[in-house]
C-alpha cells in the first residue's frame, strides 16, 4: 500500500494532487486540522493535514477491489480449517495492516462532527469495528472537509455506503429452492414459530404442497406444538426419532412439494449437539440446513455456533425477533464476514405476518433508520 499525507489549505485543493500522484481509485483515510508556521506560536495557519493510500496492487491491475473488500475477509466455516485456499502470508498481512490502519484513523478526534455522530450510531447498533471503519473511510473521501453538508445529507450517503457495502458482501450463492429444509439453532430462537410462517407463505402464496416433520422429541411440547400449527394450516406432521425414521418420512413425503423439518433447540457451542446433529441428518444433498438465530443474542455468541458448525455447510441463515432489539448491527456483520446467504428475518410472533425478505435496503434502514438517530 503507498501512502502520502498533503498539508493544504482545503480538501479541494489535496483531491487533484492526490488523483494525480496515487489514481483515481485513491482512498482518502484521514483528514486532520493542524497548524503550520509562524514565528514564536504567532501567525501559525490552520492547515487540513489529509492522508490518502493506494493499494498498488489492485490499482495496477484493471479490476478494482473495493477497500471494503481490502478490510474484510470473508470466512466461510465448512473450509475454515483450509488454509490451502488462503492468499499468501504477506498478503494476509497486508490486509490486517490496512485493517488495522483504517480503525485506527477513524478515531473521533479525526472525524467532522457529522462523521462522528454516524460513528456512535454504528456503535450504538453493534456494527462491527472494520465495518464501521470502512463506511467512515468511504464517506470521508466522499464528504471530507465539507463543512456545508447537512447532518441528514450525510446520513443519506451513508445509507447509500452502508447499501453498496451489503450488495457487495452479500453471498453470491444463489438461493436455491430446497425439497427439504431442517432448521436448527440454539433453544428458543424462534425455529418452530418460523417454520410455521414459512409453511403457511408456501401453501398460501405459493400455493406449494407442504410436509412437516420435527426431529424435537426432546422437550415435551415440542410435537404438540409443531401439530397445532400443522393442524390450523391443514399440513400433515411426521414425527422422527432416527435417521432412519428421517429417511423413510421425506419418501412417505414424496408428493411434497416442500418439506420442513423442525429440529430440538440445542447449545450448538457444544461439540456434542452438533455431532448428534449429524447423526440425524443424511447427508443428502437435496436437505437445506438452514440456521436460525435470534438478533437478540450476542454477535460473539452468533459467531461461535457457525463457526462450531465446521464441517457442516450452512444453507442460509435465519434471524428472528428483529423486534426484541434495536440494535441490528449483527445482520450487516453476518452478512459482511461470512458467505452464507440470509433470506428471511423474523420480526414478532403473529404466525404467519411477522416475517419479512431480507434485503440490503431494509438491514440499511434498520441501521441508519430515523428511529436509530444517534
Ligand atoms: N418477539 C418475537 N418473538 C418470537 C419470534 N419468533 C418466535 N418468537 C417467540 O419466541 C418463543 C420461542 O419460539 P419457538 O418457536 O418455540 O422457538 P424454538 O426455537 O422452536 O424453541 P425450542 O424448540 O425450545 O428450541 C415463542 O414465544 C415465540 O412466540 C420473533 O420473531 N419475535
Ligand atoms: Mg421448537
Amino acid at each position: 500500500m503507498r501512502l502520502k499525507t498533503y498539508i493544504v489549505s482545503t480538501m479541494a485543493d489535496a483531491i487533484p494532487m492526490i488523483k494525480k500522484d496515487l489514481g483515481p481509485d485513491a482512498l482518502i483515510l484521514n483528514t486532520k486540522k493542524i497548524k503550520t508556521g509562524g514565528f514564536l506560536g504567532f501567525f501559525r495557519q490552520e492547515k487540513l493535514e489529509v492522508t490518502a493510500a493506494i493499494d498498488p496492487v489492485t490499482s495496477t491491475e484493471s479490476k478494482k477491489i473495493e477497500p471494503t473488500k481490502l478490510a474484510l475477509k470473508k470466512i466461510e466455516p465448512s473450509r475454515s480449517h483450509d488454509h490451502s485456499k488462503d492468499s499468501p502470508a504477506e498478503l494476509i498481512n497486508e490486509l490486517k495492516n490496512i485493517k488495522q490502519f483504517m480503525v485506527q484513523q477513524m478515531k473521533e478526534e479525526n472525524l467532522p462532527e457529522s462523521l462522528r455522530l454516524l460513528k456512535a450510531q454504528l456503535t450504538a447498533q453493534e456494527v462491527a469495528p472494520e465495518i464501521s471503519a470502512d463506511l467512515l473511510a468511504k464517506l470521508m473521501s466522499k464528504v471530507g472537509g465539507d463543512t456545508t453538508r447537512t447532518l441528514d445529507s450525510v446520513r443519506l450517503l451513508a445509507r447509500e455506503e452502508l447499501v453498496a457495502i451489503i450488495e457487495a458482501h452479500q453471498s453470491q450463492s444463489a438461493l436455491q429452492d430446497p425439497e427439504v429444509i431442517c432448521f436448527i439453532g440454539p433453544t428458543g430462537v424462534g425455529k418452530t414459530t418460523t417454520i410455521a410462517k414459512i409453511a403457511a407463505d408456501y401453501m398460501l402464496t405459493k400455493d406449494k404442497k407442504v410436509g412437516l416433520i420435527t426431529a424435537d422429541t426432546y422437550r415435551i411440547a415440542a410435537v404438540e406444538q409443531l401439530k397445532t400449527y400443522g393442524g390450523i394450516l391443514n399440513i400433515p406432521v411426521k414425527v422422527v426419532e432416527s435417521s432412519t425414521d428421517l429417511t423413510r418420512a421425506i419418501e412417505e413425503f414424496q408428493d411434497c412439494d416442500i418439506i420442513l423439518m423442525d429440529t430440538a433447540g440445542r447449545n450448538y457451542q457444544q461439540a456434542k449437539y452438533i455431532e448428534e446433529l449429524k447423526r440425524l441428518l443424511p447427508t443428502d444433498s437435496k436437505v437445506q440446513i438452514h440456521l436460525v438465530l435470534s438478533l437478540t443474542s450476542k454477535y460473539e455468541d452468533m459467531r461461535k455456533i457457525i463457526n462450531n458448525f465446521g464441517s457442516i455447510s450452512m444453507d442460509e441463515l435465519l434471524l428472528t425477533k428483529k423486534d426484541e432489539t434495536g440494535s441490528a448491527g449483527a445482520i450487516v456483520n453476518l452478512v459482511c464476514q461470512y458467505d452464507i446467504p440470509i433470506r428471511h428475518i423474523a420480526n414478532g410472533q403473529n404466525v404467519p405476518n411477522d416475517i419479512v425478505a431480507f434485503t440490503p435496503e431494509l438491514a440499511a434502514d434498520f441501521i441508519m433508520g430515523e428511529e436509530n438517530h444517534a
